[in-house]
This record gives C-alpha cells, structure tokens and sequence, in this order.
C-alpha cells in the first residue's frame, strides 16, 4: 500500500525533487513507520501467542485479566478531584523556581513530616523483581500528581530500574524518565545513584559520572540520593559532586547497618555521626539515612536522628527503611518525632514486608497531630485501588513471602535481596536450604569484615553465601581453603577494591589468598581509571545504530552489552513500552479485543483469531491476528 500511495501521490507525479518529498509529505511516511512498528508489534504478539512470554524470572499467567479500572479519587470532604490535567502545585515548583539551597530551607520550615512514595521504584525493586512498566505509571500519572501534590518526592528511577528495564523489559529508562516528567510536572522525582558505581555494580571513571548525573537532571530528575555501598566517603564524594554539578538536589546517605544499641557491634553512633560529617562538609543539601534492611529500630532511629538534629539544626534529615520485620511504621514515626523532615512509604497494595511501610498506616499514625504529611488519606486510598490491581497483574513476579522476617536483625539481608534469594530459594526447591542460605550469609558476611551490605556489596555477601551453601563449606573451611578455592567473581572484585575501602580495612589474610596474583587497590577505584572518551563513544555509536542521543551514550558507557542486546532486541521487536502488560506478559482470548495506543491519536485494534498447527516442515505456526479490521498472518517458530 506504500509503494501505491507513492505513486500516486500528486507531488510525486509532478515529479518534485525527491529530497523534499519527505519533508513535505510527512504523513506517508508516518503511516510507514507506524506501519513498521505495527509489523514489529505483531512478531511478538505472534511469539507470546506460540511460546508464551519469554521474559525472564516470570513464573505463570498474570491474576489480573480484566480492564484496569482507574479510580476517581475522592477527597476526604467529599469532591471529587479533576484529574483530567495534572496538578500544577507541588514541592518541585520550588526546587524549579529557587533551586535546591531553597528547596531544603523549606522542607526545614515546613512543620509536618512529608512523604516521599516509593511505590515507581523501590516497592516494586522489593516486591515484584523491579518489573514494572511505563506503561503502568503513566496509566495513572495525573491521579498521582493529585493525590501526592504535598509529597516530598516520588522516589521513581535509579537503583536497580535502569538495568532491568533494558534488561528484562525491553524499555529505554530515558524514555520512561520523560514521559514520567511530563505527566507529573508538580511533584520532585527523586533517583537512586550509586555513588561512583552509578546505577551500575562497580566504579566508572569519574567523568562517566559527571555525565550521567547531567543527563539524569535534563531529563526529569530533581532529587538524587546518593549513597555508597561501603559508606566509602571518598566514593561518595564522586556522586555528590556530579549532582551538585548538575544542579540537582543532592542527597548525600549513610547507610545504617548493624545495630546502633548494641555495643558489640562495629557500626555504633560515633561512626555514624563521623560519616555525617563527612557528607555535611560536601555541601549535600540533605541527608539521607538509607536503612536497605529494615534494621533501623525505633529506639536506634529516635537516638540516631535526634543526634544529627542536634548537631545540624539547619539540615534536611530523608530517612528510608525496608518493613521486613515488620517495624517500618514504628521506626518512621520514630524518626518524625525526632526530627526528620520525610520519610519513605509505598501504596499500601505494594507495601510491608520488604517494602516500605504502607502509607496508609503511615498517615493514620501522624495524621491530625503537628507531624501530619499533608496528604488526605481518603484520597490516597481511593489512588490505591488502581495498585491492587496491579499487584495481581504482576502477580508472575512475586516472590511468594509469607510474611515478615524478624531474622532479618541477624542476617541483614537488604529488602530487594531478601526476596531475589528467597525466589531463587524457592527456585530451586531449597526450601531447607533457605534457612541455610540465609545462616550462610551471616557468616560470609563475617568473612567479609562485617562490611556493610547493600548493592552492590550485598550481592557479594549473597553470593559467597550461596557459594558456601553449593560447596558445603563452612567458615573455617574457606578461612583454611582460601587459597585455592575459586571465589564467585564478585567476591574477587570486592577484594581487590572495585567497590571501595571497607571501614576497618579489608581482612587479612583472606583478602590475600583470595586474591592470589590479582591488583591490589587501595585507593578509589577512579583514580586508577582512563576517563571516557565521550567523542569517541557517540562517534561509534552512531556509526553502529545511525544514530545516538546524549543518552544512548550514557547508557552505553553504564551498560554496553546490556544496551546493545536491548538496541538488537527493538530492532526486532520494536519499542513495546506501549503494549499492555497483560499482553506483554501473555496471549489473550481468541476473539478477545486489545488496543495499543502506538502514540497520541494513533491506535491499533487487535484481536488474536487463531494459532495454527505446527508444521512439521518448517516447525512453525501461522498465527491470524485481526488489527483495525484487516486479516494479519505471522510466522512463527515453535520453540517447544
Ligand atoms: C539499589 O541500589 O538498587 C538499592 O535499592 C539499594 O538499596
Ligand atoms: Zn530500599
């Protein structure tokens, strides 16, 4: 139908010059590119249709079939909210208009304890693999804006969702940002940034950084919270720098490990306080407290934030927890009382366990008293009956946890990590041995120096564990085998200092005869590293795609495989980003009628016919999908 069109175009009748065909017809080739992705589209709705989804780490057919309802939200006195429009109000007016020094002296002034939801980034890191779609954020964007327009933040990018959407999504994180920012203008979006890791699992030179930050505030994010796994300040340094380049809010984090009341433990007040300065004197416009564990009681946390409000009047106090034992409401109101200006919670629907606390409890905690959020816990919970669906629309990723872990003081096991081994666990049938596995973790981690535990030292201590528990070795097994045991290779990077100076050095001999002949680094790992030559990287990329924006080639320099596996997976399939997770994830009825909205305006109609049978020739099957009305036929291996 193309080549038709074209040739019967007047303008290509008259024979103008073909150069500026394209420009003044923009609509044939629109329709070719729609066409195109429509192509595309229909070779992986024809693959889910004969092999089902191939993502990885699903397990089944989503619970959810129906149409996602969105709710009208209605507020506590009754009306009912527009949210045709998003909400214009919000704290990232003042971050826009007076900039992030501003922005912290009003969070100090402002007397309640404010918010920040979790629910686009971490809730679902903890609880659904960090498979959540754009798709599924934009769907209810605008209601957001409303019901959160006095919250701190929305905590919505960084962490592990930069790598899993490429990754196992087949999405461009960069994309998700813009869409995000445009259907939320009111509210901060705040990112995780891993210090001089990035989003990645070990050290990138510094200017790799610097970039990366510069292109995260372009594109959307006001509030970055960095931390560093091993609270290495030097590394820390290198993040909080970048942002303040940037021009973004930086939240420089300690992450609290151990138990603070216990003095026979190696991280105590005095540490922590030693840290906080550090981070204070590097011109953090807040502090973050980053609990990945859930370990921060109350008692610890009243002692812990009232010291730092003590000493720094003045500074913005951001704490997190994980509820995995079940005292994240405890601990947080904990903290508002002594003196931190936000906490973290999720929609109640992806809350508790190793998420955050819920909101809703939250909120029914602080309400009416001086600490109040400011946020109408009638509408929020009218917002929450949008992710009760979405919980069993991704109900292939749950880990399957029962409830909370109050082991969770002795293994210290982060949120996101907690349910991966506990999937793993259940994977492998291991039931007996998840009790092991999570014993073994306390002894690698004693191994290890008693080193603080969050990615990517966490996923460290997790695979030495796992590595102890597949080899039977005990403690002293490896501390008498060091030297010839061939160590997971993320141990062997800890060792030799890609993640960082532990506190306490790292411990001899072990680190030694782990190490063998490896390097040995003592220093940051940046100052060992070549910048990236940042002409020569889009210069190839563009050679190699055609084209490359200024974040391609960021990604490329976080991720390269990951981001050239993802550029081959789109070539094929195009941008699936817009298909509805349900038929992301599996095939409809026969009959049954979907639509995907490519962009504004333009829709596709679908609606699977039949699957063929397989053809013993070719090992294919037809698959007739009817789109806007016309019979389409696809090819497609079997590959069972
Ligand atoms: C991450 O780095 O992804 C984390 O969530 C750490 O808690
Ligand atoms: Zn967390």
């Amino acid at each position: 139908p193309f080549l038709a069109s074209l040739l019967t175009h007047e303008t290509f009748i008259a024979s103008k010059c073909w150069t500026t065909f394209i420009d003044d017809t923009p609509e044939l080739f629109a329709l070719v590119g729609n066409q195109n992705r429509a192509q595309k589209l229909l070779a992986y709705l024809g693959d889910v249709a004969v092999n089902g989804s191939q993502i990885k780490g699903q397990i089944g057919e989503p619970k959810f079939k129906g149409e996602i309802r969105i709710p009208e939200l209605v507020s506590k006195d009754g009306k009912v909210i527009d949210t045709s429009k998003p909400c214009a109000t919000g704290w990232r007016n003042i971050i826009v208009e007076k900039g992030p020094a501003e922005f912290a002296k009003a969070v100090r002034a402002n007397k309640g304890c404010l918010i920040m939801d979790t629910t686009w980034r971490d809730a679902h890191q903890s609880l659904l693999a960090t498979r959540l779609r754009t798709i599924d954020m934009l769907n209810i964007a605008s209601e957001t804006s409303h019901a959160f327009s006095n919250a701190w933040a929305l905590e919505c990018w960084g962490g592990a969702t930069f790598d899993v959407a490429y990754r196992f999504l087949y999405e461009d994180p960069w994309d998700r940002l813009r869409k995000m920012r445009k259907a939320v203008p009111n509210i901060p979006f705040q990112m995780l940034l891993r210090g001089a890791n990035g989003v990645a699992y070990s050290s990138l030179p510094d200017n790799a950084i610097v970039h990366f930050c510069e292109q995260a505030k372009k594109n959307g994010v006001d509030i970055f919270r960095v931390f560093d796994a091993l609270n290495d300040t030097e590394q820390l340094e290198v993040g909080i720098k970048a942002v303040l380049k940037a021009g973004g809010v930086a939240e420089g984090t300690v992450c609290y490990s151990g138990d603070m009341m216990n003095p026979a433990k190696k991280y105590n007040l005095e540490y922590y306080m030693t840290v906080v300065d550090k981070i204070v004197k590097m011109g953090a416009h807040v502090l973050g407290i980053k609990d990945m564990a859930g370990v921060l009681k109350p008692r610890a946390a009243t002692l812990l934030i009232g010291s730092i409000r003590k000493k720094y009047p003045d500074l913005p106090i951001h704490v997190h927890t994980h509820d995995s034992a079940g005292t994240g409401v405890a601990s947080m109101v904990a903290c508002a009382q002594a003196g931190a200006d936000a906490v973290d919670a999720a929609m109640d629907s992806l809350s508790g366990t190793t998420s955050q606390p819920a909101i809703g409890a939250l909120l029914a905690s602080l309400e009416g008293g001086d600490l109040d959020p400011g946020l109408d816990a009638h509408v929020v919970r009218h917002l929450d009956a949008y992710w009760a669906q979405l919980r069993l629309l991704y109900s292939p990723f749950e880990a399957g946890l029962t409830g909370p872990d109050p082991e969770v003081y002795e293994h210290e096991i982060p949120g996101g990590q907690l349910t991966n081994l506990i999937f793993q666990a259940s994977q492998q049938g291991l039931g007996a041995k998840w009790a092991q596995t999570k014993k073994a973790y306390e002894q690698a981690n004693d191994l290890l120096g008693d080193i603080v535990k969050v990615t990517p030292t966490s996923k460290v201590v997790g695979d030495l564990a796992q590595f102890m528990v597949a080899n039977g070795l005990s403690e002293e097994d490896v501390h008498k085998k060091a030297e010839q045991l061939d160590f997971p290779s993320s141990v062997l990077e800890f060792f030799e200092g890609l993640m960082g100076q532990p506190h306490g050095g790292f411990p001899e001999p072990l680190r030694t005869h782990a190490l063998r002949d490896r390097r040995k680094m003592d220093k940051r790992p940046g100052l060992y590293m070549d910048p990236i030559d940042f002409t020569k990287v889009k210069a190839d990329l563009k050679e190699k795609y055609g084209g490359a924006t200024e974040t391609d080639v960021a990604s490329w320099v976080m991720y390269p495989k990951v981001f050239e596996d993802y550029k081959k997976f789109t070539d094929k399939y195009g941008d699936l980003s817009v298909l509805p997770t349900r038929f992301f994830l599996s095939k409809p009825e026969i009959g049954e009628e979907f639509h995907v909205q490519l962009e504004k305006g333009k829709v596709l109609i679908l609606k699977l016919l039949a699957v063929g049978p397989l053809s013993e020739q070719t090992g294919q099957r037809e698959v007739f999908y009817e789109m806007n009305g016309e019979v389409r036929q696809i090819a497609v291996e079997d590959i069972h």
